[in-house]
């Protein structure tokens, strides 16, 4: 079965305003999460300016078609990012005369250091939007340029950037929001420096970590050493990476790593925001991480952030 969803349409009268948002990034989570909004109103930024059209396959096998209109620039409630962490930034500057027509900016991807890009590029504005992070648990796939599978049901928190914020959230459906954004962003990196350079070095789906001796007993040296660093950096991880990132790779064992479908796509990995953030956290303390920096030189990366 195919539905063609347009996404604009005016919402029932009993029913909530429908917000207005806008995505920049209509990738994989761009695509899920516009299939989640569809009774809002979308908008995208394409680089054609002629809208964005995607295919999305949902969990019975069923496709779907959204249409998203160009942004017409009118005042947005939220501009949600999910382009790749790299990427962010030069996405972002051209849309500065915008900036005061968009009420919240959300930044929904993997990785860490360009969140910190953006609060300090905002800061230089008097008419800076709102900016809150997220992170998703929801597992979507590109099968191809058009396509997106949404593969299996998360949770996608966010929170706001900055901890002294306590204005009550906007709501953004099918989002919770979150105090503790940062330790939450924090864990999941952690768990992303272990799996998906490893995955993306060897090549292989999440499971084989465990099932494979050699490979097992080197997630755990690398664990291992991020969680040390977390307790030199006093960033709280209230549980054993070592086990926890087991136990991520055994519930997404048939998974290939978003890092891993990057280098398969040969698309540039986010792994500069991944392991060389932790990377440069440690190099400003002194610190050093072999095992981090042996996995991200195998893959080729320079291993700090452009
Ligand atoms: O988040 C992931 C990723 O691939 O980026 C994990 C949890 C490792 C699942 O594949």
């Amino acid at each position: 079965m195919t539905t063609a969803v347009s996404t604009s349409a005016a919402p029932h009268p009993r029913n909530p305003p429908a917000a207005s948002i806008t995505l920049l990034g209509m990738g994989a989570i761009g695509t899920l999460m516009a299939w989640h909004w569809r009774s809002q109103r979308l908008f995208c930024l394409s680089r054609s300016q002629q809208g964005c059209e995607r295919r999305i396959q949902d969990q019975q096998g069923a496709n779907h078609t959204l249409l998203l209109p160009h942004w017409d620039h009118a005042p947005t409630d939220w501009l949600v990012i999910t382009t790749k962490a790299a990427d962010t930034l030069n996405a972002l500057r051209p849309l500065q005369p915008d900036l005061p027509r968009i009420n919240n900016i959300l930044l929904l991807q993997n990785g860490m250091g360009q969140q910190q890009q953006v609060a300090e590029w905002l800061s230089q504005f008097s008419q800076a939007p709102q900016l809150w992070v997220g992170i998703s648990t929801e597992g979507a796939y590109r099968s191809s340029q058009q396509q997106v599978i949404w593969a299996g049901c998360g949770e996608t928190c966010i929170g706001r950037w900055s901890e002294q914020d306590r204005i009550p959230a906007p709501a953004l459906p099918n989002t919770r929001s979150v105090s503790d954004i940062h330790t939450r962003m924090r864990a999941k990196l952690a768990i992303n420096a272990v799996i998906n350079p490893m995955t993306a070095v060897l090549q292989c789906r999440n499971g084989e970590l465990l099932s494979n001796a050699d490979y097992s007993r080197q997630m755990t040296l690398l664990a291992n050493e991020i969680q040390w660093l977390y307790q030199q950096l006093g960033w709280s991880l209230d549980f054993s990476l070592a086990q926890r990132a087991a136990e991520v790779a055994q519930a997404t064992a048939n998974n290939l790593s978003s890092s891993l479908q990057d280098v398969l796509n040969q698309r540039p990995t986010e792994l500069n925001y991944i392991t060389g953030f932790l990377l440069q956290q440690a190099q400003k303390h002194q610190l050093s991480l072999p095992h981090s920096e042996y996995w991200l030189q195998q893959l080729g990366e320079r291993s700090r952030n452009e």
